[in-house]
Parts: C-alpha cells; sequence; structure tokens
C-alpha cells in the first residue's frame, strides 16, 4: 500500500539531536536545539514551575477542557501579552483560546486566516525564518512568500530592505513578524524601528501576524519583550498573536500556547471565538490541560509571578553572560573576523556566521553540534565547555 511513499528528509534542527547522541566523545556539545540548559548543561525545570505543582496536585479532576481551554489561562496569557492597558483588552474586544503551544497557535491562526481573512491568502514571512513557518503556515492553506529581514554583510537586520519590501506588498496582505528574539537570527528591531514598521504596515493596511515564543527569554522582561505587540495594538492595529509558555515557562513538552485576535468589539469577538471553535474541534477537540494548570497557576498567584519573573530574568542573564565570554575569548583568540553580533544577538540564539563547512569540520573534529546556518543555541553554553567551545570556533575559522 504503501510502496510509493518516499522516504522524507530529517527535520534540520532536530536532526542535529540525532548526530549529537550518536556521538561518543566526552567532550561533545549540543547547541541545535532552541531548549534552556542550565549552567551544568541539565535541563531546567523552574522552582515557580515545580510550587505551581505542588498546588495542582491537591485539587483538580482530570475532565475535559471547552475547545478553547481554560479560561483563567487564556485570559491571564491575553494580559501577560497585550498588558493591563490595552485597550480591546479592557473591552473585551480579544477573542482568544488555549493551543498546543507555539506551533498550535500558529497552525490555528493559519487556518483561521486562511478561511474567514477576506483580502488576501498570503503571508510573507521575513528571510530566514524559524523552519517550522514555511509548512505550517503551507499547510494551512496560506500562500507563502518572503520579505527582507537580515544581511549578511553586517550581520544586522537589512531594515532598508525590510521597508521596501513592505512598501511593495499588495494591499492588506499578511505578515508574519518575531515578536522578540528572532529565530534563527537573534536580530531583532530596535523600539524606534518597530514604530517605522508600524507605520508602514498601517499605510499598506497590512495584517500583522506576531508570533511571540521568547516572552521575557529576549531581555529577562516580559513587559520589554512585549513592546512590538502593544505598540501595535496602542496605534489601532488589529493583530494575531500567538503564544508559547515552552521557553519562558521551560513547559516545553507540556504544550502550552495560546493564539489571540483583537477584534472591533464584545459582539465581534464573540463571533470570531464561535468561529475559532469551529477550526480546533475537528483538529484536536480541546487542549490539554495540565500545562495550562500550570501556567495559570503562576500568571494568576503574585508570589508566583514574582519568583517567575526572576527565574526568567536568570535564564535570560545566564545566555547573556555566555554572549560576553564568548566574544572575550573570540576575540582574546584573535578569531578573524568580527564578532560584535555574538553581543548585540537577542535571546536564545546566535547566528554566528559560521559557513556550513565549519559547522561540518566542528561536528567532526570537535565534536559540536549546530545548525548547517551557523545558529548556535546559546543556552548549550556554561562555564564547562565556553572555552572549549570558543577555542574550536577560533580554530574552525582559522582553517
Ligand atoms: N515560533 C518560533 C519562532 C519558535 O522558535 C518556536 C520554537 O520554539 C515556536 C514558534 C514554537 O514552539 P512550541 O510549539 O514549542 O511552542
Ligand atoms: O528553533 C528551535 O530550535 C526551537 C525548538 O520542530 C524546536 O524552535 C525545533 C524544532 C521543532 C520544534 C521546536
Amino acid at each position: 500500500t504503501w510502496s510509493a511513499v518516499p522516504a522524507g528528509p530529517p527535520d534540520a534542527i532536530l536532526g542535529v539531536t540525532e548526530a549529537f547522541k550518536r556521538d561518543q566523545d566526552p567532550r561533545k556539545i549540543n547547541l541545535g536545539v532552541g531548549a534552556y540548559r542550565d549552567g551544568n548543561g541539565k535541563p531546567f525545570v523552574l522552582p515557580s514551575v515545580k510550587k505551581a505543582e505542588e498546588i495542582i496536585s491537591q485539587s483538580g479532576d482530570k475532565e475535559y477542557l471547552p475547545i478553547t481551554g481554560l479560561p483563567e489561562f487564556t485570559r491571564r496569557a491575553a494580559l501577560l501579552a497585550y498588558g493591563a492597558e490595552s485597550a480591546p483588552l479592557k473591552g473585551n474586544a480579544v477573542a482568544v483560546t488555549q493551543s498546543i503551544s507555539g506551533t498550535g497557535a500558529l497552525r490555528i491562526g493559519g487556518a483561521f486566516l486562511a478561511r474567514f481573512y477576506p483580502h488576501s491568502k498570503t503571508i510573507y514571512l521575513p528571510t530566514p525564518t524559524w523552519g517550522n513557518h514555511t509548512p505550517i503556515f503551507r499547510d494551512s492553506g496560506l500562500e507563502v512568500k518572503g520579505y527582507r529581514y537580515y544581511d549578511k554583510k553586517t550581520v544586522g537586520l537589512d531594515f532598508e530592505g525590510l521597508k521596501a519590501d513592505l512598501q511593495s506588498m499588495p494591499e492588506k496582505s499578511i505578515v508574519l513578524l518575531h515578536a522578540c528574539a528572532h529565530n534563527p537570527t537573534g536580530v531583532d528591531p530596535t523600539q524606534a524601528q518597530w514604530i517605522e514598521i508600524s507605520n508602514i504596515i498601517k499605510e499598506k493596511s497590512l495584517f500583522p501576524f506576531f508570533d511571540m515564543a521568547y516572552q521575557g527569554f529576549a531581555s529577562g522582561s516580559t513587559s520589554k519583550d512585549a513592546f512590538a505587540v502593544r505598540h501595535f495594538v496602542s496605534e489601532g492595529h488589529q493583530v494575531a498573536l500567538c503564544q508559547s509558555f515552552a521557553k519562558n515557562m521551560g513547559l516545553y513538552g507540556e504544550r502550552v500556547g495560546a493564539f489571540s485576535l483583537t477584534t472591533a468589539d464584545p459582539e465581534e469577538k464573540a463571533r470570531v471565538e464561535s468561529q475559532l471553535k469551529i477550526v480546533i474541534r475537528p483538529m484536536y477537540s480541546n487542549p490539554p490541560l495540565h500545562g495550562a494548570r500550570i501556567a495559570s497557576t503562576i500568571l494568576g498567584s503574585p508570589e508566583l509571578y514574582s519568583e517567575w519573573e526572576g527565574e526568567v530574568k536568570g535564564m535570560a542573564e545566564r545566555i547573556i553572560s555566555m554572549r560576553d565570554r564568548l566574544y572575550d575569548n573570540l576575540v582574546a583568540q584573535k578569531t578573524p573576523g568580527e564578532w560584535g553580533h555574538i553581543k548585540s544577538q537577542i535571546g536564545m540564539f546566535s547566528f554566528t556566521g559560521l559557513t556550513t563547512p565549519q559547522t561540518k569540520a566542528l561536528a567532526e573534529k570537535a565534536h559540536i553540534y549546530m545548525t548547517a546556518d551557523g545558529r548556535i543555541s546559546m543556552a548549550g553554553l556554561n562555564a564547562h565547555n565556553i572555552d572549549y567551545f570558543s577555542e574550536s570556533v577560533s580554530r574552525a575559522v582559522k582553517g
């Protein structure tokens, strides 16, 4: 029956972990997948999450959630993203549903827009973007195109190219924006640049679709990282927003996320929510319970909330300290090239500028694994392996 089914290629990111696992060298380092590791290279369960789980274990049944998820979770998730001052939130005009983490939010959003957005079936993604964006939106029924984002020469934002491409899109097209901590480049617009982007998007009546997978992880502050989303909303844009609690709460495998749309008023919100349910029901009926309870418990308790904020800040700061140390090492080792981007890039990743042959050499000779585009997950570095890593990179660049 399946003799005509061709073997598919492995996932570009998760395939790196497979290669890492096969390597037996004790010095091996996995900088492929974007998952936080503590100072000893171990997965990190946040203490606030453990406390929330203890609280949850005292009560609660295992009944199905409603189609749009745990109501107190979605309310608190929206508040975290949009902020207490948000006009649509205060006016009960945000349609929101729980989702199977950020990926599920993107898929619900893609499917909803493919069905109901009346003006366009094309979504523009930054070049490059997270590898899963293209198949998610294509499988949702949208046409996928790109806009300029990253400048190889400056290892920074191609702001002129970005603006020119926004200007030349057909009016009312959908534009995907990474709200903060752009994956894979680590290059974000400044606040002043976001303001300009918002203005162009308004002039051209484009539809901003935010993917916020790293709120709190970029700067250490959840409100600072929400700047772009909140600015757009305060400027009167109607937005779509995908949230993930995988990184900022370390809830990866629990699959906790939310999808929301700002609407004109409570009546429109109710209509939109009714159709979100119709999109979701045949996909998975209703979302998982446990992770949403954890996130909701943390967001709803002043003590756990402030503890969690400290923990997010701690993760962000450890990553930033690794950036400083890597930069200092590469410069001290007189590594050819300019390495300032290691420090200026934001979030979980650094787009090192290492070439595919160099990444290959690092895997084969030094047992160091990263994606072929030269992206490293900064969280995989720690005091024990950073000197070995810097020396190996330096050697690979010197050739
Ligand atoms: N969007 C971006 C930009 C990501 O980097 C990721 C991966 O972490 C996601 C969305 C979705 O991740 P998850 O489905 O684990 O929340
Ligand atoms: O880019 C990353 O490494 C993260 C983690 O199918 C990830 O987004 C990678 C692949 C995937 C899901 C999550």
